[in-house]
């Protein structure tokens, strides 16, 4: 076995530089493989919303905490079909549907596949979330055109049982296997800002860096505390850790899409754009992410704008 470029101290010394150096470290690795300003554009669906068995302490859909959301069945798929046309005319390529299950029930399966090839009759690409698989169900999805399975690992092994009882980490690496097994594209990352160290946050992304086949595609969620959650009042992330963490994860995985994901709308300009030329190149669009709020997308176009970036590009063919 060829060893790994990357340890954990290694990773450590690298965060640990002098703060422009690491982001000049940052910003030279991703112009090797991104054009200057390129950004993928994603829009979220909750295509089951809330009462989630599951008790993640930063979840507004867990049914172990009163955050006062409303539940919803699974949609059905005309309601699908407008919330992606919608998302295409707003520029985004990606659509991304999300499940508040453990894992998706057998019965439910068969309508989220006629929900992916729908997206990608669109000329979308799809993504779901939807907790555990097993290998059948991975398979099923395949079959369905799934391009990619998004499954955090949130955070490190040691820091994960502190956030989250009813599942392991051991159960999140073995569905990133079943993903990987059926050829299906791995979109992993975690979430900053819930009381983890920065040791922490390096090991969930060597965790990343050691599976077989590199991530594609990278969420780097920023808490959003929601009153009713443990993680309500977690205190705030300092904004130069999350530009770090970008940093290094850009410097661990040259060719992946990074996505700012949650936490945006809590978030300055000034960060968003640090986060950017640390490497950032993927954003979720539209005014909701789940179930959380997101920027408006004319404040998203006034701020790529202002930083001569790529535009979510208003498109209005069918497919
Ligand atoms: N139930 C599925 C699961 O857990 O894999 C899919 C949906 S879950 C909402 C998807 C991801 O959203 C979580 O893994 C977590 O990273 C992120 N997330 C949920 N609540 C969040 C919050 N309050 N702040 C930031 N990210 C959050
Ligand atoms: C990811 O890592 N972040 C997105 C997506 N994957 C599914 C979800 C963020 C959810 C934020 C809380 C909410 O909207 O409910
Ligand atoms: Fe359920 Fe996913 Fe929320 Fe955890 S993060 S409570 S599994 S919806």
């Amino acid at each position: 076995m060829t060893e790994l470029l990357w340890n954990e101290q290694k990773c450590l010394t690298l965060m640990d530089q002098p703060f422009f150096e690491l982001i000049h470290e940052a910003y030279t690795v991703h112009k090797q493989n991104f054009k200057v300003g390129d950004m993928e554009f994603c829009t979220l669906a909750s295509i089951k919303t809330g009462a989630c068995p599951e008790d993640c302490a930063y979840c507004p859909q867990s049914a172990h905490y009163n955050t006062g959301l409303k539940k919803e069945k699974l949609m059905d798929i005309d309601s699908v079909i407008t919330a992606a046309s919608n998302a295409k005319q707003n520029g985004a390529t990606r659509f991304c549907m999300g499940a508040a299950w453990r894992s998706p029930p057998k019965k439910d399966l068969p309508r989220v596949a006629a929900m992916i090839r729908a997206v990608k009759d669109l000329g979308l690409e799809s993504c779901v979330t939807l907790g555990l698989l097993e290998a059948d169900d991975a398979v099923a999805l395949k079959e369905a055109g799934l391009d990619f399975y998004n499954h955090n690992l949130d955070s490190s092994a040691e820091f994960y049982s502190t956030i989250i009882q009813t599942r392991t980490y051991e159960d999140r690496l073995n569905t990133l296997k079943q993903v990987m097994a059926a050829g299906i594209k791995v979109c992993s990352g975690g979430i900053l800002g819930m009381g983890e160290t920065r040791i922490d946050r390096i090991r969930m992304l060597l965790t990343l860096y050691e599976l077989p086949i590199s991530p594609k595609s990278i969420p780097i969620n920023q808490l959003i505390p929601i009153p009713g959650t443990p993680l309500a009042k977690a205190p705030p992330l300092d904004p130069f850790e999350l530009i770090r963490t970008i940093a290094v994860t850009r410097i661990l995985f040259p060719e992946a899409r990074i996505r700012l994901s949650a936490g945006r709308e809590n978030m300055v300009d000034e960060t968003q754009a640090w986060c950017f030329m640390a490497g950032a190149n993927s954003l979720f669009i539209g005014d909701t992410l789940l179930t959380a709020k997101n920027p408006r997308l004319e404040h998203d176009r006034i701020l790529l704008q202002k930083l001569n970036m790529q535009l979510p590009e208003v498109c209005n063919a069918k497919s």
